[in-house]
């Protein structure tokens, strides 16, 4: 059997409970198959510090990790610069937020090449690349330029915004050029798919030769929607652990005569906070029975906080948290619980469980895997209901949740409240859909079948 090579901005170490869900994702994937995961360190070195040495390499399990650690000017450009100030926003539609005209490119390509150079070294013939995002959508045609013929496949975590959206970037069709060094692209939804075969069709004049491969710039590549999953069995298991139980006695006790909303998410503008905040105010506004009884927690785990809109972003959500606990706020009663700090991941399962409503209202999302752990969190006799954006990737797949605009702060505020009031049956009913399907697309499936179709993809 080949061995699996994993590539990825950010390296975890899988026998341990990591936060985000692409580093619980792919280590549960390799941890699974055993290989290689190379990425950056986590550490940024003065310029010449030991970034040009090669990979520190650790054992962890079946599993072998190769980082490398990066000067500070090459992060700043391609994390900070162009991954985050370009490509972030502009695939979450947001170009008013992009930092079209910075020159942080050449730190991107830079940081790509680098780590074309240090992983070649490490392969061998019949490896199979696994490349995780948009961080390293050049690091195929990098590791060509240098010989490598190994398959070699690409996932994109984040959406793939429609062709106009994506021609704002200045280098467009240099990306897109790229992702045709790849023998497979592997996307999280349908709609990304649609977006990627409009753009090859009209702007490289792509021959599309079966359903899902496209011949353009000389070269062939297999590009499918394979939505990520989370491992429900894990999760159900850390719901069964002490933390995790000792939280939900926790809430139980203390949110005895009220209900509860959740929000779990990295403090991200594509995550729609303050457009929430805004729909629960409306709905303690249009149905005023929630008052002295809804409290929304809402967490908001810091992330990317060298970026200037994430700072903003935050202000904002102080600001909106606190005026609406002192418009509606009672001496025994906070309608808002905002936390800007992460809860650590063998709680999540109990403060999941513990709320009768989750909002999960992104602008835009890749997937969100926080509305997959919510719905494997429940207990199936007396779950909760799931309040869903339309632009979550996740959206494609739980058509039982109740979907929602998040822009409409009316419509998501009533959403809210049938959510609140919906009975028990169509509860159950709905729930009961939604776990069959989060099973059947689980992580190991996504794992497998992303595989199973690079294994095939012809070179
Ligand atoms: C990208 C795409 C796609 C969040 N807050 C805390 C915490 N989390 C964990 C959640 C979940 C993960 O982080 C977040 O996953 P999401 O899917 O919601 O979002 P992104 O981080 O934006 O991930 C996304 C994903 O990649 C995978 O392909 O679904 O669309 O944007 O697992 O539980 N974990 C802990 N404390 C927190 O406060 N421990």
């Amino acid at each position: 059997m080949p061995r699996l090579v994993v590539v990825s901005n950010r390296v975890a170490d899988p026998r341990k409970t990591a936060a985000g869900g692409l580093a619980v994702a792919l280590g549960e994937a390799l941890a699974s198959s055993g290989g290689l995961w190379f990425g950056w360190s986590g550490h940024v070195v003065a310029a010449g510090d030991g970034s040009d040495a090669a990979p520190k390499l650790h054992r962890a399990g079946p599993v072998t990790l190769a980082t490398l650690d990066l000067p500070q000017a090459d992060h700043d450009a391609y994390y900070l610069g162009y991954a985050n100030g370009v490509l972030w926003p502009v695939f979450h539609n947001r170009l008013d937020l992009a930092e079209l005209d910075r020159s942080d490119l050449d730190g991107y390509r830079r940081v790509n090449r680098l780590f074309a150079q240090r992983l070649a070294a490490l392969l061998r013939p019949d490896d199979l690349v696994w490349i995780h995002d948009y961080h390293l959508i050049p690091l195929a045609t990098e590791l060509r330029a240098l010989g490598c013929q190994q398959r070699m496949g690409f996932f994109l975590h984040i959406p793939l915004p429609p062709p106009l959206v994506m021609a704002a970037i200045p280098q467009h069709e240099w990306l897109m050029r790229s992702l045709f060094a790849y023998d497979l692209i592997g996307f999280q939804s349908e709609t990304d798919v649609a977006h990627f075969a409009r753009y090859v069709h009209n702007e490289a004049r792509a021959e599309q030769r079966e359903n899902d491969v496209f011949e353009a710039f000389g070269r062939s590549v297999r590009a499918r929607a394979v939505p990520i999953g989370i491992d429900v069995d894990e999760f159900q298991r850390l719901g069964q652990g002490r933390e995790a139980q000792d939280m939900l006695a926790t809430l139980h006790r203390q949110y005895a005569q009220r209900q509860l909303l959740v929000g779990v998410d990295r403090l991200d503008y594509s995550k729609g906070l303050p457009q929430r905040l805004r729909a629960f105010r409306r709905l303690l506004q249009d149905h005023p029975e929630n008052r002295g009884k809804a409290v929304l927690v809402q967490v908001a785990a810091p992330s990317r906080e060298g970026v200037t809109a994430y700072a903003d972003l935050r202000a904002e959500l102080e600001s909106l948290s606190g005026a609406i606990n002192s418009e509606y706020g009672e001496l025994d009663w906070m309608p808002v619980r905002y936390m800007h700090r992460a809860v650590a991941r063998m709680r999540l399962p109990g403060l999941y469980r513990a709320a009768r409503v989750a909002l999960v209202t992104p602008l835009r999302d890749g997937m969100n895997l926080v509305a997959k752990e919510y719905v494997a969190a429940q207990d199936p006799v007396d779950p909760g209901v799931l309040v869903l954006s339309r632009f979550a990737g996740a959206a494609e797949q739980m058509r039982d949740a109740l979907l929602v605009n998040p822009y409409d702060t009316q419509a998501v505020a009533e959403a809210t409240q049938r959510a609140l009031n919906m009975p028990l049956d169509e509860r159950q009913a709905r729930h009961a859909l939604l776990l069959a399907g989060i099973r059947e697309f689980d992580v190991h499936w996504w794992h497998r079948h992303f595989i199973d179709n690079l294994s095939d993809a012809s070179a």
